[in-house]
């Protein structure tokens, strides 16, 4: 994990916990008193509907688990992902509802006298739009339920404050190692707080003084023996921040964060990673295999990441949504470059007319921004793929978002994917400007070679942005493809072969890094991941996106040999 402590007990709770799916109850009347009904054993984490005896259900499910906190101690529970939405009960109590599937949350626990504590978590998958506005069923993926990310429990000092949050920033002059460190307090909010700090293996410095305002506290400091981080040489470097009591006495608190010093930037028309021109060469990835949904075996995130570096790529984008740390933590240290992104898939009017959605997006985006800032893998932060952005609604969400992404983290570029590149009317807000293109897949049924319409599309959706006024960001393609069904191929190489998409994407790679004005590509997609279930699935044969360059199993199509070549070919 990147972030660990040596004082506060920390459990893992994951393993096995009492499960039961309710189905279709009505939420208002549910109280976890009133169980009455057969336990059976389910893993945390775990997508209960990926698992065979749930598989495609739609209702209410409950975990429940107990675990010990020395008594009078207050406490925290760190959820990864809950999915779609869940309210989790403390001893009976409702304490916390969270409506985001992907975004991680905490839990206070309130001290008690006796150690033994009852936790359940009501979750459902169903989707509706009232109660948990950023699930959607149209999205093109399939949206699970369940604890779907590991779940921790934090033992906290009493009576006193503690870190929440340690986030470091290479500033200008990380090459020397420097960094600015924002410490997150819980316990004071305005006041004093004594810290020390050590850096790698070296033990802590003297204990000084920090002015905490609003729970923060900032300070700028330089790391001995600073190694840059890049895709080819990933040096990661830790810090540990110890808490002191005002006085004399023992420390109180603990947090050592992993980190890198390396430097992006967005200017005069381009990326820069560590000073030098960057070109994105990667994929966008779906976090699922069909044995398990969304809830990856490392191993397996490990195994992507391995293909994907075989074939050239030193980027992926998490799409569309908050990507596990686990995953995070292997592009720091394996050195792949991410787009870290918020939850969202196309929403229209009726969502960002919608206070719940506003609020929720929010609550969301700020999580990201927390949990995964110290990641030098993420090199941009997203929010909302293809939301209507060719219309004016989306203007607050939007500009409210930047806001946030700036205030907490103004050193790294934002960007959201467009699907409007000629039409889009918030340029504007990104530091980087993404297009989601598909020509010669969607769109073309007047043109008998659709192939043919790539390059000149690209290039037009270029020469628009420049010629808009925005010459000065980068442009990125962030989602270009076609499908292929694997093990499909006949003689005429037409839509759905494997020959089809392999001579897309060897064409979309051409134009696409063949231009001048691109700082990017991001190939849609990596693998195959089940989407919609019913009508909504006319266009996605096997209810599948089938625009993987791997299927499901991670079985190369032709298409992994075009892009190896592409890839490699500019690496
Ligand atoms: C969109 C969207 C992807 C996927 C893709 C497709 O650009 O962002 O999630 O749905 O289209 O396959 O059509």
């Amino acid at each position: 994990m990147p972030t660990t402590h040596t004082l506060r007990p920390v459990h893992s709770l994951d393993g096995l916990w009492n499960f039961a799916f309710l189905g279709e109850i009505d939420l208002a009347a549910f109280t976890p008193h009133a169980i009455r009904f057969p336990f059976e054993k389910v893993p945390v984490p775990s997508a209960f509907d990926a698992l065979p005896a749930w598989a495609g259900k739609r209702g209410a499910a409950v975990y429940r688990t107990t675990f010990t906190v020395p008594p009078g101690h207050p406490a925290q529970l760190q959820f990864g992902a809950v999915s779609l939405w869940s309210r989790v009960y403390l001893d009976g109590q409702p304490l916390h509802e969270n409506a985001c599937g992907y975004a991680p949350f905490r839990v206070a626990v309130p001290p008690a006298a006796r150690a033994e504590r009852e936790l359940l978590v009501l979750v459902d998958n169903r989707f509706d739009f009232e109660r948990v506005p950023m699930h959607e069923h149209y999205f093109d993926f399939y949206q699970y339920g369940g604890i779907l990310r590991s779940v921790a429990l934090h033992v906290l000092p009493v009576a006193s404050p503690y870190l929440e949050h340690v986030l470091v920033s290479p500033t200008d002059h990380y090459r020397a190692g420097e960094i600015e460190l924002v410490l997150h307090f819980g316990g004071i909010k305005n006041g004093e707080a004594r810290v020390a700090l050590g850096f790698d293996d070296q033990p802590a410095g003297t204990a000084f003084l920090l002015p905490v305002t609003d729970g923060r506290a900032v300070t700028t400091v330089r790391v001995p023996a600073p190694r840059l981080w890049s895709p080819d040489a990933p040096a990661l470097h830790t810090v540990r921040v110890t808490l002191h009591p005002a006085g004399a006495g023992a420390i109180v608190d603990d947090m050592a964060v992993r980190f890198g010093l390396r430097c992006i930037e967005a200017r005069d028309g381009r990326l820069w990673l560590n000073g030098e021109m960057l070109r994105l060469r990667g994929y966008n990835r779906h976090e699922w295999h069909p044995n398990f949904g969304p809830c990856t075996p490392t191993l397996q995130m490990y195994a992507d990441i391995q293909l994907l570096k075989d074939l050239g790529c030193n980027f992926v984008r998490g799409s569309h949504y908050q990507q596990d740390q686990r995953f995070l933590g292997l592009c720091d240290k394996l050195g792949l470059l991410v787009w870290e992104e918020n939850l969202g898939w196309g929403q229209r009017e009726r969502t960002f007319a919608s206070e719940k959605f506003c609020h929720d997006h929010r609550a969301a985006l700020e999580a990201m921004l927390l949990h995964s800032y110290n990641h030098p893998s993420v090199i941009l932060w997203g929010f909302l793929n293809e939301a209507g952005t060719d219309a004016d609604y989306v203007r607050p969400v939007f500009e409210a978002s930047a806001a946030l992404i700036r205030a907490l983290d103004p050193r790294r570029p934002l960007t959201y994917a467009s699907m409007f590149a000629l039409t889009d009317r918030h340029y504007d807000l990104a530091d980087v400007i993404s297009l989601n293109l598909y020509p010669g897949w969607y769109n073309c049924e007047d043109h008998p070679r659709p192939l043919e319409l790539i390059r000149p599309h690209l290039a037009a959706c270029f020469d628009h942005i420049d010629r808009a006024g925005f010459a000065t960001k980068p442009v990125i393609v962030s989602e270009i493809g076609a499908e292929g069904l694997y093990g499909w191929h006949d003689a005429h190489h037409d839509f759905f072969t494997e020959e089809y998409q392999a001579a897309y994407l060897s064409e979309a790679c051409a134009a696409a890094l063949g231009h001048p004005r691109c700082s990017g590509i991001a190939l849609w997609h990596f693998s195959d991941a089940r989407t919609y279930s019913g009508c909504r699935a006319m266009r996605r044969p096997r209810t599948y996106n089938n625009k993987g360059t791997f299927d499901e199993y991670r079985r190369p199509k032709l298409a992994a040999a075009a892009v190896r070549a592409a890839f490699r070919a500019e690496g």
